[in-house]
């Protein structure tokens, strides 16, 4: 599929932002949705909008089928090995949240250690931060190098044999770095701890393999991925979720309810009590099927020349500093950066008048910030269905933003 193939399936993009064509550049906050997502939500609440895995009647044999052939979907998609290592949440916050407060709280004593780094998201951080203070377990971060990378040697002196779990994100929705997940993970084994990831900015942009990666889990959001909002995967390995009890307790994760005691149902529905969320799991099976037509190859290729061709004409731009590292090779496809003492909300502002979509502020990683130095900083991160013309619109409404704010100082 071409780009101008892809584009047209994307309609939110084809409208005017402030008189002037939309640029959208905020997919590491949320991706935009082809037509096929749009068409499987509206489908599913038009003929088979139903409760699942109980009725016997037809809409809810189609709701329940539509439910679990999305978890199907995502099973091939990560490459686990059985579905019963896939359970819906609502998101990246929630799977991780999971992990902390039922795995984490019921296995890590005083003393252990828990090792994340200074680039993660506050999903990353807070919950374990949690952990630590309800168990007496250490906290500990991985430093970054200058270039804000992080090195195996490092990874080496952090995690030791009081390390029960080590936390790490594939791709920083910050500095755009490919972290080496399979490594770490290594590591991380090699001193008995577990490997638990956050996929939120890698898993809608690269081919995620959590065999390969030998992770124990693995956490991803939908919306980032072309799918709908309120859905999310929490990818746990098999003997690991069965050890572990439910965070959630009511309808649909019971398989027997007495006066005074249950039993659970069995993996993966016993972490999904309450109705599901059928219609955004059916919304991401969409996705994924939409992802790999297009082919998770082609979309990070894409993605790498952009950072690249971004790199190149943003480091053209006078008194703009990008953070992270320069080589595209090191990065994923979005570029954080500030310019000269232009706080990043006026030039989001500046850039929004002219229809370009930017983020700006601290993206949920204010130790990341401080280890940066800044307070806050701007955003353009890009997807299958953007174009080196959106960057040349970026550029040109950087410089249109020094000038407005030389003019005003
Ligand atoms: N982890 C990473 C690396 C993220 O980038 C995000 C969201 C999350 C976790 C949380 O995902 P959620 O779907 O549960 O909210 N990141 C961003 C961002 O960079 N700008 O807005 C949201």
């Amino acid at each position: 599929m071409d780009i101008h193939d892809i584009r047209q399936l994307f309609p939110i993009l084809h409208q005017e932002v402030n008189g002037k064509p939309l640029v959208y550049l905020d997919s590491a906050a949320t991706s935009q949705k082809p037509v096929q997502v749009i068409e499987a939500i509206n489908t599913y609440y038009r003929e088979m909008n139903s409760n699942v895995h109980r009725g016997v009647h037809t809409l809810g044999t189609r709701a329940t089928d539509g439910y679990e052939g999305a978890r199907e979907k995502v099973r091939k998609f990560i490459n686990a090995k059985s579905t019963e290592e896939i359970i819906f949440t609502r998101g990246t916050t929630t799977a991780l949240n999971t992990v902390a407060a039922s795995y984490a709280k019921a296995n890590l004593h005083e003393g252990d250690e828990i090792v994340i780094s200074y680039m993660e998201h506050h999903s990353n951080i807070i919950p374990w931060q949690q952990v630590a203070k309800q168990t007496g377990a250490v906290l500990k971060y991985l430093p970054l190098q200058e270039d804000g990378t992080i090195s195996l040697e490092d990874v080496r002196e952090t995690v030791t044999s009081n390390t029960k779990i080590v936390s790490i994100m594939q791709v920083s929705n910050v500095l755009g770095v490919v972290n080496p997940i399979k490594e770490i993970a290594k590591i991380a084994h090699e001193n008995g701890a577990i490997m638990v990831v956050d996929g939120a900015q890698s898993t809608p942009h690269l081919k995620v393999d959590v065999q390969d990666l030998d992770c124990d889990f693995f956490a991803f959001s939908g919306h980032k991925m072309c799918g709908p909002t309120g859905i999310g995967v929490l990818y746990g390995r098999k003997q690991l979720l069965e050890n572990m009890e439910p965070i959630e307790f009511g309808g649909e994760m019971i398989d027997f309810v007495g006066l005074y005691e249950s039993t659970w149902k069995e993996l993966p529905w016993k972490f999904e009590g309450g109705t599901p969320i059928i219609a955004g799991a059916i919304g991401l099976g969409a996705a994924i099927d939409f992802l790999e037509e297009v082919g998770l190859d082609q979309i990070e290729a894409h993605e790498h020349r952009l950072a690249a061709y971004a790199i190149e004409k943003m480091s053209a731009v006078e008194g703009l500093t990008i953070f992270g590292p320069k080589e595209a090779s090191k990065r994923a496809g979005l570029v954080t950066f500030n310019l000269d003492d232009v706080h990043p909300h006026d030039v989001a502002t500046v850039l929004d008048a002219e229809g370009i979509a930017v983020r700006a502020g601290h993206h949920c990683a204010q130790p990341l910030m401080k280890w940066l130095k800044q307070s806050a900083t701007a955003r353009a991160s890009f997807y299958l269905y953007n174009t080196e013309e959106d960057i040349d619109k970026l550029v040109s409404g950087l410089l249109k933003t020094k000038e407005y704010f030389s003019d005003v100082f």
